[in-house]
């Protein structure tokens, strides 16, 4: 598989699909299991300082062509997380993803993450339902540059950064986590959205406001990328609705160095990174590509 390689800054990945943060990522031995079924490494649950149940139910559900989730930032909290992060970095690399509502709060559970023996660090700029946290201090540029600033000066680990697609100024954003210092950007999130059910005349889920993710939003995300391959020259991680290697190829050739999967994984099955490295690995000897990296951004060209 060595054709499935990828690197990413300064990582390297023996396979190019990366468990998205929110899905069976909240405990090391989900986080094991995912690595030993052909993910190149894992992102972690969302992370915060102190432990929250989050958004009581309904939470989540399927659309037609995708997901909506307002799951609420649930968590154990950092200080608990060590016991979970001891389990799953032991099998191959994980990327602790954390939120906060301050650059001192970023910091302080980017280097707790960093401890625990996290390959990166992601920071979660772009939950669209967190009052205080996610896109409400992801959408402001300057203050995402104080931010990841305050990250990279923390941290030697790569500190990658989740943005959100609610909002036309992605490019804008994007430049400042390249000027702040920011190893990689991760593009997208979630869509802000709602689901509303008639017979109860009122929104289905408890927070109203919710998360669209899964097959409709991939041109959403592949646009992203496009558009962040323009404006930036880290590395861009390309996530959202990717569930075979056809749509995993959409997003290499608009500029993603690798790629997450989220919502592919709960109707999938886990088997689903396999099957993509398989066809990868066919596409890629039909067409005489002899790397994931010869692929990357060619639609530009
Ligand atoms: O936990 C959530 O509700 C959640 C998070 Br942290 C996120 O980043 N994106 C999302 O759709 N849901």
């Amino acid at each position: 598989m060595s054709g499935l390689k990828v690197t990413v800054g300064k990582i390297s990945f023996d396979r190019p699909g990366i468990v998205a943060s929110g899905i069976m990522d909240e405990t090391g031995d989900t986080m094991v299991r995912m690595l030993r079924s052909g993910a190149g490494a894992v992102v972690s649950k969302s992370v915060g300082s102190n432990p929250n149940p989050g958004h009581r139910n309904p939470n989540f559900t399927e659309v037609p062509c995708g997901c909506i989730n307002a799951m609420g930032l649930p968590n154990p909290g950092i200080d608990a997380f060590a016991e979970e992060m001891e389990v799953a970095v032991k099998e191959g690399p994980i990327i602790g993803s954390v939120y906060g509502s301050s650059p001192g709060e970023f910091a302080e559970l980017a280097g707790k993450m960093e401890d625990y023996g996290a390959c990166a660090v992601e920071l979660n700029l772009s939950c669209p339902h967190a009052k205080g946290y996610g896109m409400e201090v992801g959408t402001d540029p300057k203050m995402v540059g104080t931010i990841v600033k305050a990250v990279k000066d923390a941290v030697k680990v790569p500190v990658w950064v989740k943005l959100t697609p609610n909002t036309h100024i992605l490019q804008d954003i994007g430049r400042s986590v390249e000027e702040a210092g920011g190893d990689a950007i991760v593009a997208i999130n979630t869509l802000k959205a709602m689901v509303i059910v008639p017979e109860f005349g009122k929104p289905l889920l408890s927070n109203k406001v919710c998360g669209l993710s899964g097959k409709c939003i991939k041109p959403i995300g592949v646009r992203a990328v496009w558009d962040l391959h323009n404006a930036v020259s880290i590395p861009i991680v390309g996530v959202g609705g990717i569930y075979d290697h056809r749509d995993a190829l959409e997003y290499i050739m608009a500029g993603a160095s690798a790629f997450q999967l989220g919502s592919a994984v709960l109707t999938e099955g886990v088997d689903v990174f396999e099957k993509i490295n398989r066809g990868l690995e066919a596409f890629m000897e039909e067409y005489g590509y002899g790397s994931i990296e010869e692929m990357r951004g060619v639609a530009h060209e």
